[in-house]
């Protein structure tokens, strides 16, 4: 089978199939080099580590990362500590996407199935019948055609695959972008945090996240229409230090190793599915980066859309492939939701009833079990079914 995109979701695909005996090809238009050093999500819910351990390529993950019983909540006067543990029996842990992708991208090239970069004018063809093909010109410049049995779309956000899918089947796209953006840097500093903590201020949001004891991950909301080379060093550590402010604790700083700008939104595609193509990962959804959802719904899409594929080809069975779609939807939502959630309850809208509203939310949460109980069952993840 065909999977476009060598993102978390299309390499754990490929490795989830090679484990039931399912040979698949990756295609990926970017190098090596990009695809490992591309920064982005930092959390991964108890199910994805499991599903990576069960992988093969938890080694690394169980020695190295870091697993965190819970969050801080902050406003002004008030850092208050939710315990998942206590709250719900689950802990999330710090490993970051980049490592996630070294790990799968050296078990697929340590004798598991094709893994192609740097391919280009990838097109999925005829997916509304049995014998789907992909179209591509590899590295050298050489035009390719891969037949296939399913094609899988993990192609992220800007792929080829989703309209394809929208082209074919009657759908709809939801979608909502927020007034928001988040400005990021990874900073080689100790975090002055045992745990994650998310900040509501009166200038805005911050998020103090981490990548390892030695290296720190922080975040600003800023306006959308910001540029980054407005955000000097010394502005961004201010800023830090202002949304963080508490009792005689600062942030620590050190050299930014890496800064970038991001806008935020909500996007959702339905349906998941056109004929033998199979959308996954943010190839379908988008949620903004405020409930740490992106990097585990792409692993759940895909451990769904492995079994499903196996139920498919091995068994010739169709009911999973048949369900997938709104199956995989029914988590999407739930994630949707509890992004924008939390994104609502954090965020500087600019408007003061809306900062009173916040508030009081932000004091039910820390406040009340069930409350807290329901922001850790969301945050660490749903089980799955
Ligand atoms: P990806 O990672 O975008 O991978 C898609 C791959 O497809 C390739 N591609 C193509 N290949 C062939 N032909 C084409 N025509 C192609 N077009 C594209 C791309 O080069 C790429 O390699 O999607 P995937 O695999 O679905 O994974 C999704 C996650 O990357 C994403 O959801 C998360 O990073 C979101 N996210 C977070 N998620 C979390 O669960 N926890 C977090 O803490 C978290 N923090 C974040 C985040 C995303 C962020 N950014 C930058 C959007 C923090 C940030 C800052
Ligand atoms: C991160 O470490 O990059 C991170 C952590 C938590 C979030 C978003 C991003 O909610």
């Amino acid at each position: 089978m065909g999977i476009i995109g060598g993102g978390p979701a299309g390499l754990l695909l490929s490795r989830l199939l090679a484990l039931r005996g399912i040979d698949s090809v990756v295609l990926e238009n970017r190098s090596r080099e990009y695809v490992e050093q591309r920064i982005r999500a930092g959390i991964l819910e108890q199910h994805s580590v499991d599903t990576l351990v069960g992988a093969g390529v938890g080694d690394r993950l169980r020695r190295e990362g870091l697993e965190h019983r819970g969050i801080h909540l902050q406003w002004p006067g008030t850092r208050h500590a939710l315990d998942f543990q206590q709250l719900c029996g689950r802990t999330v842990w710090v490993y970051g996407q980049t490592e996630v992708v070294k790990d799968l991208v050296a078990a697929q090239l340590d004798g598991g199935p094709p893994l192609l970069f740097e391919v280009s004018d990838v097109m999925p063809e005829d997916v509304d019948g049995e014998r789907p093909r992909i179209r591509f010109t590899d590295a050298d410049d050489t035009p390719q055609v891969l037949e296939c049995d399913v094609i899988a779309g993990t192609d992220g956000f800007h792929g080829v695959s989703r309209p394809v899918v929208q082209g074919g089947t009657p759908g709809r796209v939801w979608e909502r972008t927020y007034p928001y953006a988040w400005l990021g840097i990874l900073a080689d500093a100790p975090p002055a945090t045992d745990e994650l903590i998310y900040a509501w201020h009166p200038e805005g949001f911050a998020l103090y996240s981490m990548r390892s004891p030695s290296v720190s991950r922080l975040y600003l909301q800023v306006d959308p229409s910001e540029r980054i080379e407005d955000w000097s060093d010394q502005r961004i550590w201010d800023a830090l230090d202002t949304r963080f402010a508490f009792g005689g604790w600062s942030v620590n700083r050190g050299p930014v190793t890496d800064r970038s700008i991001l806008p935020m939104r909500s996007f959702v595609s339905t349906p998941m599915r056109r004929g033998r193509l199979f959308l996954a990962g943010d190839a379908a959804h988008i949620v903004p980066p405020t409930g740490a959802k992106g990097l585990n719904l792409a692993i759940a899409d895909v451990t769904r859309l492995a079994a499903a594929f196996a139920r498919l080809l091995q068994d010739r069975q169709t009911d999973l492939v048949d369900a997938y779609s709104d199956a995989a939807l029914a988590r999407v939502w739930r994630c949707t939701h509890f992004s924008w959630w939390m994104t609502s309850m954090l965020h500087r809208s600019g408007d003061a009833f809306d900062a009173q509203l916040q508030l009081s939310q932000l004091r039910r949460v820390c406040a009340s079990e069930a409350a807290a109980r329901e922001l850790a069952e969301n945050y660490t993840g749903l089980p799955v079914d």
